[in-house]
């Protein structure tokens, strides 16, 4: 049987009417993520041209700047929410502050949290990459400027996440804690159309994802846990996982989500903390799995339970299927944590 035809739009507004009592203020807000992110994907699509016309600093042909990729796709998100009246601030990873909403648009009920563009240093070899969003509603009182409090919630609290994939297609995934569903964007209507209903990770785990050339700088227990997939030592799985790594981590999820699999990005001696962060990667990327039937940690604990302290903190992530999540942690607890008390 043929797909339903769905735009996102639809999708959207039919999820919005399952809720009584909602004002259309979240459908609007998701709409506004939904036409950035087109906008975004136009510029992406001519990223290698931009040695034809003209380098990133120098001046194009209509007397602008080009300006870098991630830089653009950051200033518009954050121009369209700011004015949008659904927000009343923002946060990405590329600004230090939170971005506050002017005073006649701050009677926004939510807060986005942003990684623009990740995976950006991908670009200049035509690697997908992504934009990533988080949606948490306010908790200070409306009609004032949003504040640090708002963003500092556990991922638990997020109303919504999800991410635009810059592929061989354009995909928008996102969950409201519905369900994952994936739309791949149609470029000849400049519309996304439901394509993934309500995606489940496979039972089955095929794939892990890790940048192996820390290996020196992990843990014991990761690195048993990595030797185990990879069907070394004693502890070896009979039928060992495949090795997938892009470095963009949109990507990276993307395919473990439809595939079945890990994603580790763990700290290592010099940084304990990894390199990801809990507020634009770990918890949008943490709900999605959930809701995809899958599980993300930091090793010790779910990363949806974190209680955030500050705007950009780290977190190591482990991210997939719930089996191959829960034995990471046992390895971390074997050889990791009992080390760490014995010592
Ligand atoms: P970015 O936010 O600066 O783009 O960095 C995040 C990216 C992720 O997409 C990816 O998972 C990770 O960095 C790869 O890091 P590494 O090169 O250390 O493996
Ligand atoms: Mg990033």
């Amino acid at each position: 049987m043929a797909q339903e035809f769905m735009t996102a739009q639809r999708f959207v507004s039919m999820e919005e009417n399952r809720f009584p009592d909602a004002t259309g203020e979240f459908s609007s807000l998701m709409l506004e993520i939904v036409m950035t992110s087109k906008m975004i994907n136009a510029e992406v699509n001519k990223a290698g041209l931009v040695n034809i016309l003209g380098m990133t600093g120098d001046v194009n042909v209509q007397g602008e700047e080009v300006r870098k990729l991630d830089e653009y796709a950051n200033d518009l998100f954050l121009h369209i929410l700011k004015f949008s009246g659904h927000c009343c601030a923002m946060a990405s990873e590329e600004m230090e502050q939170l971005v506050e909403s002017p005073q006649y648009h701050n009677t926004g009920n939510y807060v986005v949290m942003l990684d623009p563009l990740d995976g950006s240093s991908n670009i200049d070899a035509n690697v997908s990459i992504g934009s990533i969003f988080a949606i948490s509603k306010r908790v200070t009182p409306q009609g004032k400027p949003g504040q640090l409090v708002d963003f500092l919630q556990p991922g638990r609290n997020l109303v919504a996440a999800g991410y635009v994939i810059y592929g061989s297609s354009t995909m928008l995934v996102y969950t409201t804690g519905q369900g994952v569903h994936g739309f791949t964007y149609d470029p000849s209507i400049g519309t996304y159309l439901l394509s993934h209903s309500n995606i489940r990770v496979p039972r089955k785990s095929k794939v892990y994802s890790v940048n192996e050339s820390y290996w020196n700088h992990w843990s014991e227990g990761v690195r048993r846990y990595v030797e185990r997939v990879k069907g070394i030592g004693p502890d070896a799985m009979d039928k060992p996982l495949s090795g997938r790594y892009i470095g963009s981590l949109v990507a990276d999820f993307h395919r473990n989500m439809l595939y079945g699999g890990i994603f580790l990005y763990p700290g290592t001696t010099k940084i304990p903390k990894g390199k990801l962060r809990l507020l634009y990667e770990a918890n949008p990327m943490a709900l999605l799995i959930e809701n995809a039937g899958g599980c993300a940690s930091n090793g010790s604990m779910n990363i949806l339970d974190i209680q955030p302290e500050e705007l950009h903190q780290r977190t190591p992530l482990f991210i997939g299927n719930k089996d191959e999540v829960a034995m990471l942690e046992e390895y971390i607890k074997r050889y990791d944590l009992q080390e760490a008390v014995d010592s």
